[in-house]
């Protein structure tokens, strides 16, 4: 995956999958026929909304700027078409590919509805994504435009910008933020702009594309059209029951597809309700604004919602409006589950989903065992569930197996292509989930087969580290594996075979993994990625075919980890 690229390079060009082509035709047509692909579309979403909740308050939010704004949904819908303008006005044109990467402030929504409404695909990066993913969404995505911020997290993201713009030099940046300007590029003078010369896509074409976890080198990007996306909204907002009353805290990155559509922001401006952007996910800003905002609903990953109970309960704050706290993203284990009732007084729904599609809810009238002890059951009856074992033969109810699955918002192959790794011949996408399918229907997530670690809400692609590592002269060969950890379910470590034979001397130890922490960083990592631990070893223990087993390093892991508990216990 490392490519030796000699800069200025032009942006790539890259085909787009066409209208009709993400889904089979006689697929298509089924799911028009039963009504869960509609001829709605993002690009006219928010006219809709605006004209169903005209004055009704839509969001309040942070600006860059720090000031706190509340929108209506007519003001919001206005705001969204005057940057649309903006957009056309500085280059921007439908069709094309922009990388949106901002954190929970009021400019991440205008600018989505802006792109949408423009007909252009939003690319949803992540804060803490840093040079090489978002250069490999500006490659793998063609994209022409990166939508940021100056800096954030004490991370300058106009440095970045201008980096990129170096050394891609096609590249529009849009720099959002005090006297940032909008767009480091002046208005193009031919370029028309008005909003009538743009074609609303269809329904059945190329939305968004969502960012996957990664799961080999990279992280894949998930074509979603505006219909498979938009029932996947629709139905999460009737399976939670949004309406105009719903007020949701966005504390977990606005990007991400549990924040934008498991109901999240999408599916509280469908029915009505009012969004509210946290700008950080601290125990102390989230319980300040649970109590001012009159917060009914919010959602965490399991590490927050741990951080949430800890904490939350000592502040005093009236969370007495909170009714539903939604956990997802990685295993929240029964025995944290159980603490929601009683420490923050609101009910727990679980989700179990992916950016690829399939999400699965505990139901707010589950029984309480259902909601402590599964991760719930697909949101639509059109899902299709498979759980089988290595063979691909399907396994009988309570036996641990592979998930697949395939349905009307769940994609068919990646950007990109399809490759047989992660779909079936008919056309079911292979999770890498382990699951348990009960008697009744609902999934017990056990683990999971591929390589990828859950570092609290955070997923980490071992090959992508393995990489980088590989790319430093030390460094003849690398494992990255999980270690169980009892806040972030999961934590990194690296296993590396080095050229010196220095395995068992401490000091080179520390010097090495510094040298190593030093270079990862320097490939512009996300820092969530870099690992927690790192073991230098002489050989890697092997596979039939001769692959590193990373089953035995793990094992080898939690044997030294259990030594090493058993030493400071006595
Ligand atoms: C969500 O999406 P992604 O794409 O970041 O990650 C998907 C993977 C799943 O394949 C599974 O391995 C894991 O994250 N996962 C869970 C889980 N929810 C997701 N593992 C155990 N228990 C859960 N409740 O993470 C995502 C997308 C939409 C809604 C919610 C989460």
């Amino acid at each position: 995956m490392t490519h030796h690229t000699t800069y200025p390079q032009a942006i790539p060009t890259v085909a787009m999958p066409a209208p009709g082509s993400l889904y089979p035709a006689s697929v298509e047509q089924a799911y028009r026929q039963a009504g869960y692909w509609t001829d709605e579309t993002f690009a006219e979403f928010l006219d809709d909304a605006a004209s169903r909740f005209g004055t009704q308050e839509a969001v309040v939010a942070n600006r860059l700027d720090g000031q706190q704004i509340r929108l209506s949904y007519q003001e919001l819908n206005r705001a969204a078409a005057q940057r649309a303008k903006q957009l056309l006005n500085v280059g921007i044109r439908p069709g094309d590919r922009v990388i949106v990467q901002l954190p929970n402030v009021l400019e991440y929504l205008i600018e989505v509805f802006a792109l949408w409404r423009m007909a252009a695909v939003p690319v949803f990066a992540l804060p803490a994504h840093r040079r090489s993913e978002i250069e490999h969404f500006i490659r793998s995505a063609g994209a022409r435009g990166l939508s940021t911020c100056q800096q954030h997290a004490g991370f300058s993201h106009q440095a970045l910008a201008a980096e990129l713009q170096r050394d891609y030099p096609d590249l529009i940046v849009l720099l959002h933020g005090e006297d940032a300007g909008g767009a480091t590029q002046p208005p193009s003078p031919t370029a028309s702009a008005g909003l009538e010369s743009v074609d609303l896509p269809a329904s059945h074409a190329l939305a968004m594309l969502q960012v996957s976890g990664g799961t080999t080198g990279v992280p894949k990007l998930i074509p979603r059209s505006h219909a498979d996306y938009l029932y996947s909204v629709r139905r999460s907002a009737e399976i939670c029951k949004l309406n105009t009353a719903t007020r949701f805290l966005v504390a977990l990155p606005a990007s991400h597809n549990f924040t934008m559509s498991s109901p999240g922001i999408l599916g509280v401006l469908y029915a009505g309700g009012t969004v509210v952007f946290c700008a950080d996910p601290s125990p102390s800003t989230v319980g300040a604004l649970i109590e001012a905002e009159a917060i009914t609903m919010t959602a965490a990953v399991p590490p927050l919602a741990m951080a949430w109970m800890n904490i939350l309960p000592a502040l005093g704050f009236d969370l007495s409006s909170l009714e539903v706290l939604q956990v997802g993203g990685a295993k929240f284990t029964p025995q944290a589950a159980s603490r929601v009732a009683e420490t923050l007084q609101c009910q727990l729904q679980q989700v179990f989903g992916m950016a690829e599609g399939l999400v699965n809810y505990t139901r707010l009238d589950d029984p309480h065992e259902v909601c402590i002890h599964t991760q719930g059951r697909p949101m639509s009856p059109a899902d299709e569930v498979l759980v089988v074992d290595d063979h691909g033969q399907e396994v009988p109810a309570g036996q641990r197996g592979h998930l697949l699955t395939r349905g009307p918002y769940t994609i068919r192959g990646y950007l990109g292509g399809v490759d047989a790794g992660s779909f079936n011949e008919e056309g079911f996408y292979r999770t890498g989930d382990i699951v348990r399918r009960r008697e009744d229907g609902y999934l017990v997530v056990e683990g999971r087969d591929k390589d990828q670690i859950h570092r609290g809400g955070e997923k980490i692609s071992a090959e992508e580290i393995e990489d980088h590592l590989l790319a430093h002269s030390l460094v003849k060969d690398a494992a990255l594996v999980a270690i169980p950890d009892a806040y972030l379910g999961e934590r990194s470590c690296a296993f590396v075979l080095v050229a010196e034979d220095i395995a068992g001397d401490s000091s080179q130890h520390r010097s090495n993994a510094e040298a190593l922490r030093a270079h990862l960083k320097a490939r512009g990592l996300a820092a969530y990625k870099i690992p927690d631990d790192f073991r230098f070893v002489r050989q890697f223990p092997v596979t039939g075919v001769g692959k590193i087993s990373r089953k035995q390093l793990r094992r080898a892991l939690a044997d030294t980890l259990d030594a090493q508990r058993s030493n400071t216990s006595v």
